[in-house]
């Protein structure tokens, strides 16, 4: 394909690539961002996610009341998470953490994690 494209051509070519490339970055880096879950209106968003095991998941309280993160077999726990506070876990071993938030134990959330 190089040696039949002229120079012309091949710009083009690149030019539409760069385009795509840049119309594609919004999207495609939020698709992706699987390892974050947002609290939205009392629900953990997305309510189920799957992550590749060593994954860093961040939890982001966007509601304006304290919400925190509580692992149902207690291996972990945030403190009351204010308006845009972030809590981290790093998840090692493959294997379903379900969790809750503990000031509101309706709230519940599941990580799951497997290669
Ligand atoms: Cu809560």
């Amino acid at each position: 394909m190089r040696t039949l494209a002229k120079p012309s051509a091949l710009k083009g070519a690149i030019n539409a690539a760069a385009l795509t490339a840049a119309l594609l970055v919004a999207p495609v880096a939020s698709a992706l961002d699987d390892s974050k879950v947002t609290i939205d209106n009392f629900a953990f968003t997305p309510n189920v996610i799957t992550v590749k095991p060593g994954a860093v998941v961040t939890f982001e309280n966007h509601d304006d009341i304290p919400h925190s993160i509580v692992d149902a077999a207690g291996k972990f726990h945030s403190k009351a998470l204010d308006t845009n506070d972030t809590f981290q876990v790093t998840f090692d071993q493959p294997g379903e953490y379900n969790y809750y938030c503990g000031l509101h134990s309706h709230m519940r959330g599941k990580v799951i994690v497997a290669p």
